[in-house]
C-alpha cells in the first residue's frame, strides 16, 4: 500500500481529487474511485441553467433574445411560446427538437433550421401527437453563453393551466430562475403565488420587472413590488429591464441607451453572482464527497494502525481486533436504522400530504359555495367553473411543491445516519407535473341557466292568476257579480305576479343546491384522483431514496469489512515489519488528513454579494 501523496500548499481542488483518486486505486477501492470520478465530472461541469418564467406575454422570449443579442426565440403580440427552449453555446447556430418519454430513457431528437424555430416552438406548431414532453435546444456562437450559461425560455403561465405545472417541473432541475413581470402593473396575486412556488423549488430566483420603456413610473412599480416581496417574506433580488431599448441601443450603437435598458446589468448579475454561486455550491458538494471518501480511507488506516500498535501475539491483539469488530457492528447498526427512518418518514409523509391536499381543496370548495350563495349560479356558471379550475390547479400545485420540499427534507434526515456529522449526499428528486392528476378529474357538471322561455313564464303566471280569478270570482259572485269580473281579473293578475316571483326564488335555490352539489362532487373527485397520483409519486420518491442510500450503505459496509481485514493483517505481521508498516500508514493518514483540511478550505470562500437594487 503506497501512496503518491505529497504536501503542497497551492494545490487546487482538482488536484486534491486527482490525488485522492489515486489513493483509492492503490487501496483497491473501486467504489470510492467511482465516487472520485463523479466528483471530477462535477467540478468539470461549468454549465449553469437559468429558466426564464413568468405569466403569459411578460416579455420572456424578448428578454432571452436581448441577453444573447440575437432574435432566437419567437416574440409575438398574439402567438405564444408553447415549447421550452434552451439556448446555449455552440460554434455554429443549430436547433434540435427533443421529445422525451417519462417511463423510458430514450428520446427522439430532430434537427431543425434555427430560423424556423417559430414554426416549432409556438402555438403555431399544434399538437405533436407524441405522448412525451417536448423541448427545443438551440446553440449559438455568443460570448455571453461561452462559459456555460444556458437560458431556457418557457411558455407563459396563465393561458393554459397545464403550463403552470410544466414550468414548475423545470424548476427543481434548474440552477437558477428569472421570474418576469412587466412594468405595466405591480406583481399580481397569481404572480405572487407562482413566485412563492418558484422560490421553494429553485434556490436562486431573480425577479425582473420587464418593459420599463412602457411605463414612466416604473420605479414606483419596482418599489411596490419590493414591498410585496418583503410582505410575503420572499428574499430575492429585483432588477428592471427593457428588451426593446436594449435592441434599439444595439442597432444604434448607443451606449447610454444600453445602460438605460439594463439588460447588460442583468447579464452581469447572471454571470457574476448567479453563476459564481452555482459553481461555489458545486465546489461545496464536491468537498463533501471528498471528505466522505477521506473518512472511508481513514477508517481502514486507523483500524490497521491500532492493531499494529498492539503487542504482538498477546491478548491485546485479540482485544484490538474485537474492538474494531465492535466498532464495525456499531456503525452497521447505526446505518441499518436508516431503512426504518425512511419507511416511517415516507408513511408519515403520505398521510401529511393527503391531509394537506384535502385541507386545501376543501377550502376551495367552501369558498366556491360562498360565491354560489352570493350569485345566481345559472348565470355565471362558466365564470365559477374557470375560477374553480384555477383554484384547484393552484391548490394541487401548492400541494405538490410542499410534498417535494418534505421529500427533500426526508432525504436529509435519512442522510444523517451515514456520517458522524450528517454529511452525506442526497439525491436530486424530480417534481412530477400536476397535469396527469388534473387530467384525470372529470369536468364540472352543468347547472341550468334558470332562464325561462316566454311560454314557461306565462304558464307559471297563469297558474297563479287562474287561482286568483277563481277565488275572488267566487267571493264576488256571492255579491251577485259574474265569476269573471274586473275585480277578480285584477286579483288574478296580482296573484299571478306573486306566484311567478315565488317560483323564481324556488328555482334559484334549487340551482344553488345543484351548483353546490356539483362543486362538492368535483372537489371529492379531485381529492380522490390527486391523492391516488400523490401516493404513486411518494412510492417513486421512496424507491429513489432507497436505491441511493442502499449504495451509500454498501460503501460503508465495504469500509468496515476492510477495517477488520486490515486489522487482522496488521496483527499477523512479524514485529520488525510492524514498525515499518506503522510509519508508512501514519504518513498516509497524515497526508489524507491534510487533503481533507485543504479541501475544507474551499468551502469557506466568502459568498458573493447578491443584493442588487434597480435604482
Ligand atoms: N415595449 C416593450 N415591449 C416588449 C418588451 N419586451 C417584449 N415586449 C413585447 O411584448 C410582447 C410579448 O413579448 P414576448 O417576448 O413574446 O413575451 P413572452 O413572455 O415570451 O410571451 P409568451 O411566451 O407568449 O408567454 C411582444 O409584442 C413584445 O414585442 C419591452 O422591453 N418593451
Ligand atoms: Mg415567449
Amino acid at each position: 500500500m503506497t501512496s503518491s501523496l505529497s504536501t503542497s500548499t497551492s494545490v487546487g481542488l482538482d488536484e486534491i481529487v486527482e490525488r485522492l483518486r489515486s489513493v483509492t486505486v492503490s487501496h483497491g477501492r473501486p467504489e470510492l474511485t467511482g465516487r472520485m470520478d463523479d466528483v471530477q465530472a462535477l467540478l468539470a461541469d461549468t454549465s449553469v441553467q437559468v429558466v426564464v418564467v413568468g405569466q403569459f406575454k411578460q416579455g420572456k422570449s424578448a428578454l432571452v433574445n436581448a441577453l444573447v443579442d440575437a432574435p432566437v426565440c419567437p416574440v409575438d403580440d398574439v402567438v405564444a411560446t408553447a415549447v421550452p427552449t434552451a439556448v446555449s453555446w455552440g460554434d455554429q447556430p443549430s436547433a434540435v427538437l427533443v421529445t422525451e418519454f417519462a417511463q423510458e430513457e430514450t428520446s427522439i431528437r430532430t434537427s431543425i433550421d434555427p430560423r424556423q424555430l417559430r414554426r416549432h416552438v409556438t402555438e403555431l406548431a399544434g399538437e405533436t401527437g407524441f405522448a412525451g414532453s417536448l423541448h427545443a435546444e438551440v446553440r449559438l456562437p455568443r460570448a455571453f453563453l461561452a462559459d456555460g450559461l444556458t437560458l431556457v425560455d418557457t411558455p407563459g403561465v396563465g393561458r393554459a393551466q397545464a403550463q403552470v405545472s410544466t414550468n414548475l417541473t423545470l424548476l427543481p432541475h434548474a440552477d437558477a430562475a428569472i421570474m418576469l413581470s412587466d412594468a405595466t402593473q405591480e406583481l399580481t396575486q397569481p404572480e405572487m403565488g407562482f413566485l412563492r412556488q418558484a422560490v421553494a423549488l429553485c434556490p436562486r430566483v431573480t425577479c425582473v420587472v420587464s418593459k420599463i420603456d412602457l411605463q414612466h413610473q416604473w420605479r414606483a412599480i419596482v418599489e411596490a413590488n419590493l414591498e410585496h416581496l418583503a410582505a410575503a417574506d420572499i428574499d430575492v433580488p429585483l432588477l428592471a429591464t427593457s428588451a426593446l431599448l436594449h435592441d434599439l441601443a444595439g442597432r444604434e450603437h448607443d451606449d447610454a441607451l444600453a445602460d438605460e435598458a439594463r439588460v447588460t446589468a442583468l447579464g452581469t448579475h447572471l454571470r457574476e453572482v448567479v453563476r459564481e454561486d452555482v459553481l461555489a455550491e458545486r465546489r461545496r458538494s464536491a468537498v463533501d464527497d471528498i471528505l466522505a471518501v477521506c473518512e472511508h480511507l481513514m477508517m481502514v488506516l486507523q483500524a490497521e494502525l491500532r492493531a499494529l500498535g498492539a503487542t504482538s501475539g498477546g491478548a491485546e491483539v485479540v482485544r484490538e481486533l474485537e474492538d474494531v469488530r465492535d466498532l464495525a457492528n456499531q456503525l452497521t447498526r447505526r446505518s441499518a436504522r436508516w431503512q426504518q427512518t425512511l419507511s416511517d418518514g415516507a408513511a408519515e409523509l403520505v398521510s401529511d400530504i393527503e391531509f394537506d391536499l384535502r385541507d386545501r381543496l376543501r377550502a376551495v370548495g367552501r369558498e366556491a359555495e360562498k360565491l354560489i350563495d352570493d350569485c345566481d349560479p345559472g348565470e355565471v356558471w362558466d365564470d365559477i367553473g374557470s375560477w374553480l379550475a384555477e383554484s384547484v390547479t393552484q391548490a394541487v400545485s401548492d400541494n405538490f411543491v410542499w410534498a417535494h420540499q418534505r421529500s427533500e427534507h426526508l432525504a436529509e434526515v435519512v442522510a444523517r445516519h451515514f456520517s458522524l456529522d450528517g454529511r452525506a449526499a442526497v439525491p436530486e428528486l424530480a417534481l412530477d407535473g400536476t397535469e396527469q392528476a388534473l387530467r384525470a378529474i372529470g369536468g364540472l357538471e352543468v347547472v341550468r341557466s334558470g332562464r325561462l322561455s316566454l311560454g314557461q313564464k306565462v304558464m307559471v303566471g297563469m297558474k297563479g292568476s287562474y287561482g286568483g280569478i277563481l277565488m275572488f270570482g267566487l267571493m264576488t259572485s256571492l255579491a251577485g257579480m259574474a265569476l269573471v269580473n274586473p275585480l277578480s281579473v285584477a286579483a288574478g293578475l296580482v296573484m299571478g305576479g306573486f306566484a311567478y316571483r315565488q317560483d323564481a326564488q324556488q328555482r334559484l335555490e334549487q340551482r344553488r343546491n345543484e351548483a353546490k352539489h356539483a362543486v362538492r362532487r368535483l372537489i371529492d373527485e379531485s381529492i380522490f384522483q390527486v391523492g391516488k397520483e400523490s401516493r404513486d409519486r411518494m412510492g417513486r420518491v421512496k424507491r429513489v431514496l432507497r436505491d441511493h442510500f442502499s449504495a451509500i450503505a454498501e460503501d460503508l459496509k465495504r469500509s468496515l469489512a476492510e477495517s477488520v481485514r486490515a486489522a487482522k493483517d496488521g496483527t499477523a505481521l512479524p514485529t520488525d515489519e510492524r514498525s515499518r508498516r506503522a510509519i508508512l500508514l501514519s504518513r498516509e493518514l497524515r497526508e489524507i488528513r491534510q487533503l481533507c483540511e485543504r479541501a475544507s478550505a474551499f468551502t469557506t470562500t466568502p459568498p458573493t454579494g447578491r443584493e442588487l437594487t434597480p435604482a
